[in-house]
């Protein structure tokens, strides 16, 4: 059923609007009013970043860092709400503008890993053992700035450093290929999970498949999340949709191409993706042009498109379908799966 999958998002996918080119345009929402947006939704998880469980972290101590965690257990306990992840925010601070595990600076370097490791000490306390990370920074604007060698070891240190500080936390790599740098050094599902096994446990480093990411990459998302599915390392995803080769749109998932969407949500559901816990994550944006009132409109429009194709997954009619693979008329199959997507009447004739 489809009730068996669990949905998360991040309290950033409420937002202002605001672009590389325009200031804020919708009223804030308070973290509080988010949460019963979770409720009001029917999302289970919340994802979240350091400094979303803890606003200001940098400014205080560690006791009472993990005090405010402490508490935000506690509120989403009330709300039968679960923290899905933790992820470092390692691309805001002055301290992180080259980078945070590769940057030049050794001491930059030492506070992204000491950030890392708060991180997973405030994972600790929401009782959460998923640390996502985006590699933002990691990465150059030119080719020459960095050792691109000394950078995968740096980033493999940081993983062990986390693995043996927090001997429950799991890492999930989500993996992206630019913005904000011009290249990153773990582009692609397969550079993340590559990089899992160097480390000092690779039983505890993963992946989380972000749609958009994928797309920016050139490649198809239901493979990136089949790839890390077959090496039982799909821990995580962000579902969303990206009109070709631009900016990081984080549109509605579906919204950009639907048959790809289909596709994700089929090798999601045929592999039992969701059985150990894994949440179905969205990382959507709404449009600067959405007024205050209908900032969740696209969280409700991306749950209600999983949910459709769901059933479009689940009513694709098997027997045809290996038929046209058996005959390998895939000009066939094209046909079906696009008249079963649009729910053509008569759609199996499409011979
Ligand atoms: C950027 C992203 C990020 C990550 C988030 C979780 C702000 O393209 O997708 O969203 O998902 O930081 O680590
Ligand atoms: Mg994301």
């Amino acid at each position: 059923m489809a009730g068996k999958f669990r949905f998360s998002f991040g309290p950033w996918n409420i937002h202002e609007g605001s672009d590389p080119f325009g200031p804020p345009v919708r009223e804030s929402f308070s973290f509080e009013e988010k949460l019963k947006v979770y409720k009001k939704l029917g999302f289970q998880g919340v994802q979240l970043h350091d400094d979303d469980a803890v606003p200001n972290l940098d400014r205080y101590r560690v006791k009472m860092v993990l005090q405010v965690a402490r508490e935000l257990k506690k509120r989403l306990d009330d709300l039968e709400l679960e923290a899905e992840f933790i992820a470092p925010r390692l691309w805001e601070s002055p301290r992180t503008i080259d980078g945070g595990y590769t940057s030049n600076d050794p001491k930059e370097r030492r506070y992204a890993i000491d950030r890392s490791i708060l991180a997973a000490d405030i994972a600790a306390a929401l009782d959460c053992d998923r640390m996502v990370l985006w590699l933002a920074r990691e990465g150059t604007y030119i080719r020459e700035s960095k050792d691109p060698v000394a950078s995968v070891e740096r980033i493999v240190e940081a993983c062990n450093r986390i693995l043996q500080h927090n001997k429950k936390i799991r890492i999930l790599i989500e993996p992206k290929p630019n913005e904000p740098m011009d290249l990153a050094y773990l582009p692609t599902i397969g550079h993340a999970i590559a990089l899992s096994y160097r480390t000092a446990d690779p039983g505890r480093v993963g992946a989380l498949v972000e749609t958009a990411h994928a797309l920016l990459a050139g490649l198809d998302p239901s493979d990136e999340m089949a790839y890390a599915l077959y090496h039982q390392k799909l821990w995580s995803v962000h579902l969303n949709d990206q009109n070709g080769l631009k900016y990081d749109q984080d549109k509605s998932f579906g919204s950009a191409n639907l048959r790809m969407a289909f596709n994700q949500v089929r090798v999601l559901d045929e592999n039992n993706y969701g059985r150990k816990g894994e949440f179905v994550g969205l990382d959507v944006k709404a449009m600067r042009t959405q007024k205050r009132e209908g900032s969740a409109k696209h969280l409700e429009t991306s749950l209600a498109m999983f949910h459709f194709l769901i059933e479009k997954v689940r009513a694709l009619d098997r027997k045809l379908e290996r038929q046209f693979i058996e005959a390998r008329d895939y000009e066939g199959l094209d046909a079906y799966i696009l008249r079963h997507l649009l729910g053509v009447k008569g759609a199996k004739k499409g011979r």
